[in-house]
């Protein structure tokens, strides 16, 4: 039997993209919209939104404000699409953030909430309000974007390696309920990566968010964008479940022990 290999063209796909306005975001946005690709391009900060949409020159592009932690915008941002970018192909669930690096006994409350309703609601809602026009159409992909906190733990990585784990099963899940259709789900899992992350963790602390960075090469933002561009642009038969990416200089904790004399 001849197995049907459909490549998928970037210049016939949607993709919508949340949390466009910065580093993961912006890059796959970019790296779709060069492709041919129409894109939907989200995030909070609106002059962010439409400095990135004029410098696409306007042409197959979509901004919309959205908080996705907000469930009636999600979803009426998705039942109010133009006609052009309606059948959206491909959902970035990029949105989310961490929050503080304290030692979980003094963790703010606020930002364990914050994380939790960014990167595991958030995610939950854009993904529950595109997918029955994926089904329906036997066409999509959905690619979230986990961390390797959501594997391996670390010091003050506590709730939100915990909203990446949350991630990587939920990715896995949909896999489970999705099978039999043609919509695919990728959860692509970066480690250090160069972009306003740390800024937002360390609250606009500029020396606090350098330190990660310094006497090493981390992930670029483009560098995850082409991961992303590549498990998407795979033909129509591969899943990529899972994606660890890592910088060369990054590795693995050691077990510790904490001895007593
Ligand atoms: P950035 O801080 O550079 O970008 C985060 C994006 O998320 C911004 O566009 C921001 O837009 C958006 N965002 C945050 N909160 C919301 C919200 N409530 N509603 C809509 N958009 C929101 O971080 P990265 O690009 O590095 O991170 C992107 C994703 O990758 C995150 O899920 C992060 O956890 C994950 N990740 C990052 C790694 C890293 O080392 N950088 C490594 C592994 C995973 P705006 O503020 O305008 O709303
Ligand atoms: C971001 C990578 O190692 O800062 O998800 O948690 S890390």
């Amino acid at each position: 039997m001849a197995i049907e290999q459909e490549k998928c063209d970037p210049a016939a796909m949607t993709v919508l993209v949340t949390g466009a306005t910065a580093g993961f975001g912006e890059a796959t946005a970019r790296r779709f919209h060069a492709a041919g690709s129409r894109v939907i391009i989200t995030g909070r900060r609106k002059e962010r939104l439409d400095s990135l949409a004029k410098s696409m020159g306007g042409e197959r592009v979509h901004p919309v404000q959205l908080d996705v932690r907000d469930r009636a915008a999600v979803f009426d941002m998705v039942d109010n699409l133009p006609p052009a970018f309606a059948d959206v192909d491909v959902l970035v669930n990029n949105a989310g953030l961490a929050l503080g690096l304290e030692a979980a006994p003094e963790a703010n409350l606020d930002d364990w909430e914050t994380m939790v309703d960014t990167n595991c609601k958030g995610l939950m809602y854009c993904s529950r309000a595109l997918m029955p026009g994926m089904c329906r159409r036997d066409r999509g992909h959905i690619v979230n974007l986990g961390s390797v906190a959501g594997t391996y733990p670390y010091p003050g990585g506590n709730c939100y390696g915990a909203t990446k784990a949350f991630v990587q099963q939920f990715s896995l899940n949909l896999r489970a309920d999705l099978l039999g259709y043609n919509v695919r789900v990728t959860d692509i899992e970066p480690g250090l990566a160069h972009t306003e992350f740390s800024l937002v963790r360390f609250k606009g602390d500029e020396n606090a968010a350098e330190k990660p960075y310094e006497g090493l090469q981390p992930l670029r933002a483009e560098d995850v964008a082409e991961t992303v561009f590549w498990a998407t642009t795979l033909p129509r038969h591969v899943n990529i479940n899972r994606m660890e990416v890592m910088p060369v200089m990054q590795a693995f904790n050691p077990f510790k022990f904490h001895r007593s004399g």
